[in-house]
């Protein structure tokens, strides 16, 4: 770290999403010199990224946006399930309504940190991804609120840069590149990857979709929200924002906690029914509690769920490839993406599917892709809908050091350390919002921005009305977290799958659940807790 100190501050927040623009404003409305760095050009964090044709959120826009009155009193959404567009065009809003922008740092990559034991500061190194010049920050505090999806993850394939053609991963998609005609390859079938495909099938000349799981997507059906329709739900929010902090997804809806043994298989199917033409992740993240507990019920809800998805597809040969009569894994232990015409996609002619485990992928080469059946597909372009390095791997991407000098590579070595998903030993004054072991993908990315952040925002507070310059979790917190959580996960149908939430898909990466499963009511019982008995495991000095 050779370059000259820039800027001084209270507090750095590392990541432009809804947990950064959250801690900017509500921290320098307090008076912390706070500033917010971002690697992306523009606004949105994911939104920013994620361009890939078709993006769109999938839970509603009534809680996916921030609880701010300036904002929703403003703001009308076009429609419920907003497309990336509108949403990085939310977030410029809200960072024009409140003056953010001259505490933004665009286009500025954090690379590297380091603690001074004697100071009780962070020295902060920087590039700007324009100049490519460096710089560096001192700051009492670092918040690095980097989300579940910042590090990309690409398939170690062998040949993959000799391709000739284009190729990327979806959340690095090039603006406005024109698929019309091209022969393209996508491969991967979780939430990016089906929107991607559904959105192009029409365009492209012939598109193949690699597929190593088959996805259960389920029905978005959004609706198109005029001015009267935001003024309606406007006069609803201040109570789903209350409501929000009761359910197990910080969402509008929450599971149902009866027990399907309880009840009889004609309403087991009516509730199903019920919520299927509800639309979006009902099913799921409002459906039967029960299905996370016990495979047969997932099972059962699979069985359902194939049902309705079956008479979609023509090909009975596709059908059972894309919907196998034997589940893949027990439904709802892998993210549903939502789909509106997905399944369609494949009746078309210039659209093929390769099931990798039939055929796994060989190699690719100058041309395209070869399976292990000997056969080369030919594109022009491969798309990687391949997922991402979540919840560490924005963490683990910066060269941050411990007290100890380790990295973020070494210290999770043996899976991800924190208490309450807040914070790491070792690495004093840095606090995450929505990182591992936090609800983080369980939970509505907005309600936990706000629920989660509030902790921080209250200990930096008390911290200065006390006269505290350093925080650090205490190692047997973490153990205690640890262990919290592995109980909740052995509990769970979770370890079934092999799913990003298991870290399943990062080749060599610790298997854990590394969202806490207990849902956002009882975790914000324990943030609660910790405050209460003296922001317990946490030493403070
Ligand atoms: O990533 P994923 P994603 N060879 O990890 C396959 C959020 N999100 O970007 O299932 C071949 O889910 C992999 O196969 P498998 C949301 O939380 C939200 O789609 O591991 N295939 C899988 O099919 C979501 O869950 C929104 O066997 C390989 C796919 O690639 C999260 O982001 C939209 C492979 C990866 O699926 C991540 O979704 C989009 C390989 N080497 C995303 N490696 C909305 O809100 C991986 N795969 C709308």
């Amino acid at each position: 770290m050779g370059t000259s100190v820039v800027e001084e501050l209270d507090v750095l927040v590392v990541g432009g999403g809804f947990s950064g623009i959250y801690q900017l404003e509500r921290l320098r409305s307090l008076g912390f010199a706070v500033k917010l760095y971002e690697a992306g050009s523009d606004a949105g964090g994911v939104w920013h990224w994620n361009q890939y044709p078709g993006a769109r959120v999938d839970t509603e826009a009534t809680l996916y946006q921030f609880s701010d009155e300036r904002i929703w009193r403003e703001w009308n959404w076009s429609e419920i399930f907003p497309g990336q567009e509108e949403l990085q065009a939310y977030f410029r809003f809200v960072i024009d309504k409140l003056d953010l922008g001259r505490d933004i740092r665009f286009s500025t990559r954090v690379t590297a940190a380091q603690f001074d034991e004697q100071f009780n500061t962070w020295t902060v190194e920087s590039r700007d991804e324009r100049t490519g010049e460096t710089f560096q920050t001192r700051t009492r505090f670092v918040l690095p609120l980097l989300g579940t999806g910042s590090k990309a993850l690409l398939p170690n394939i062998p040949g993959l840069e000799d391709f000739q053609g284009d190729y990327f991963h979806t959340s690095r998609w090039p603006q406005g590149y024109d698929m019309t005609g091209k022969r393209v390859a996508v491969i991967g079938t979780g939430a990016s990857g089906v929107q991607v495909i559904q959105s192009i099938a029409p365009e492209v000349g012939h598109l193949t979709v690699f597929q190593r799981t088959p996805a259960t997507a389920l029905p978005m059906i959004s609706r198109k929200l005029d001015a009267a329709a935001n003024d309606e739900l406007r006069q609803g929010y201040p109570e789903l924002f209350k409501y929000r902090e009761e359910t197990f997804g910080g969402l509008e809806y929450d599971v149902i906690f009866t027990p399907t043994a309880e009840i009889s298989d004609e309403e087991f199917n009516a509730t199903l029914e019920e919520l299927w033409f509800k639309g979006g992740l009902q099913i799921w993240l409002g459906g039967y509690a029960d299905m996370f507990f016990n495979a047969e019920v997932g099972n059962r809800i699979y069985a359902f769920w194939r049902e309705k998805t079956l008479p979609r597809i023509k090909d009975p040969d596709l059908a059972e490839k894309l919907a196998p009569a034997v589940p893949p894994y027990p439904f709802g232990t892998k993210r549903c993406p939502l789909e509106y015409t997905y399944y369609d996609a494949f009746n078309q002619d210039n659209v093929e599917l390769v099931d990798l485990k039939e055929t796994p992928i060989e190699k690719v080469t100058r041309n395209g892709i070869v399976t292990t059946d000997g056969r080369e597909h030919e594109f022009e372009v491969i798309v990687l809908a391949t997922g991402f390095d979540s919840f560490t791997g924005g963490l683990t991407d910066i060269d941050v050091r411990s007290t100890k000098g380790e990295s973020f590579s070494e210290v999770f070595r043996d899976g991800a350390r924190t208490a309450l998903g807040r914070a790491t030993a070792g690495f004093p004054n840095m606090l995450y919002v929505y990182g591992p072991q936090s609800p983080s993908a369980f939970c509505n990315g907005p309600t936990c921005a706000e629920l989660e952040g509030d902790w921080v925002i209250n200990c930096l507070v008390h911290m200065r009305e006390n006269g505290l310059t350093r925080i650090e979790a205490t190692a047997e917190a973490e153990q205690e977290w640890h262990d919290h959580l592995e109980a909740l996960a052995t509990s769970t149908t979770f370890p079934l799958a092999n799913s990003w939430y298991m870290n399943a898909n990062v080749p060599g990466k610790k298997r854990e659940l590394l969202a806490y499963p207990g849902g956002l009511p009882m975790y914000l019982e324990k943030c609660r807790q910790s405050v209460e008995n003296g922001y317990a495991g946490f030493v403070l000095s």
